[in-house]
């Protein structure tokens, strides 16, 4: 699963990406790892696998990762082809999800693009040109199945589903695009336009706009009334940066010192997980516990292939337990004793919490 961050040139993006890089999760953390200088791996913080752990003691802990995405910014007229424009835009279409990055802190040292520091403004910015670009291959597509005489049926499906977009996007109706239908969705798949993809704002503050519970409020509250289809986080990217330098324990101090709560980036982690209708399961073997992520409504033999795909193939069947009945009976062969267990065939559909033996022929 591939989130991409996207947002103007100085917005934070990259900043937000040294910090996800060093998100570590404690003891035997899956480590951060580069596949190339813009994609990095961070671990899905989850306090299951820690529950689990303790009572199966394994070597190593394994967590569900996400992959996150940092290429060039985008600035006014990126659709036309400004800046690194088009290059940009077409690495989007391959995510899954988009972060929007939103500059909101001030610092006079650091230029904005548009000159001034205006949070809502830059969304819109943002927005527009994603929509506009897709509107040119949208376009595009739409003359050339426009002259085909007679359309198959599912030509004729895309062609109306590619008009309706089509008029949403001409009429910057955002909150239109948010309630396309899934069919919809699925007959245009191919196309990876970036106006149908879920979307995080997220808006980079200062620390002491972060501090300031007025200040943020009014901004999320503003932002709540025009954009009320789209997810709103906030945070310090500059701040986030340096606690996850921190040891754990340094990094609790720390935010205490700051009279903030909570790091945000594991808030946007989570969040972005559930936007991509992830949910996750888990395995104990002896020497590891493991987190895997599937999507929502994964049948049990698919979930299988995950892990192996001969599991996949000789699939008999799984054995089930809810992970809080796991520790709660303290032990895989106790929740077995006491009935927590469960057993389900091929098209059993995986909840996001189960820990799940599976049974295969090799
Ligand atoms: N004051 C302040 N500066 C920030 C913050 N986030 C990023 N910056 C600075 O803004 C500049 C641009 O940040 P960068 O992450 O490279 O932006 P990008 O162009 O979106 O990748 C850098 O000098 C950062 O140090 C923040 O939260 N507060
Ligand atoms: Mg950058």
């Amino acid at each position: 699963m591939k989130i991409g961050i996207v947002g103007l040139t100085n917005a934070g993006k990259s900043t937000l990406f040294t910090a996800l890089t060093r998100v570590k999760v404690p003891i035997n953390n899956f480590p951060f790892c580069t596949i190339d200088p813009n994609v990095g791996i961070v671990p899905v913080p989850d306090f299951r696998v820690e529950k689990i752990a303790q009572i199966t003691k394994p070597e190593r802990k394994v967590y569900a990762t996400v992959e996150f995405v940092d290429v060039a910014g985008l600035v006014r007229g990126a659709s036309r082809g400004e800046g690194l424009g088009n290059q940009f835009l077409a690495k989007m279409r391959e995510m899954d999800l988009l972060v929007l990055v939103i500059r909101a802190f001030p610092d006079p040292e650091v230029v904005h693009v548009e000159g001034d520091v205006q949070p809502l403004r830059d969304l819109d910015l943002v927005l527009t040109e994603l929509a506009l670009s897709d509107l040119e291959i949208l376009s595009r597509r739409l003359s050339y199945l426009e002259k085909v005489p007679r359309g198959s049926t599912s030509q004729v499906q895309e062609l109306n589903a590619l008009k309706e977009v089509k008029a949403l996007l001409e009429r910057g109706d955002f909150q239109g695009l948010s309630r396309i239908s899934g069919d919809i969705r699925n007959s245009l798949g191919g196309f990876g336009f970036l106006t149908l993809k879920p979307m995080v704002v997220l808006f980079n503050l200062s620390e002491g706009q972060l501090q300031n519970q007025e200040e943020t409020e009014r901004l999320l509250g503003e932002f709540n009334v025009r954009f009320p289809f789209l997810k709103g986080l906030k945070a310090c990217a500059l701040l986030e940066k340096d606690l996850w330098e921190l040891s754990p324990e340094e990094r609790q101090e720390y935010l205490k010192e700051l009279k903030i709560e909570r790091s945000s980036l594991e808030e946007l982690i989570l969040a972005s997980y559930r936007m991509l209708q992830l949910i996750t399961f888990f395995t104990i073997q002896s020497s590891e516990v493991r987190a895997w992520s599937v999507p929502e409504g994964t049948r049990a033999q698919n979930a299988a292939g995950k892990i192996h795909t001969d599991m996949e193939r000789g699939f008999i069947k799984a054995e089930v337990v809810f992970w809080e009945e796991l520790v709660r009976a303290g032990g895989w062969v106790s929740a077995k004793e006491k009935g927590f267990l469960r057993l389900e065939g091929k098209d059993y559909k995986v909840q996001d919490g189960d820990v799940i033996l599976f049974k295969f022929q090799a």
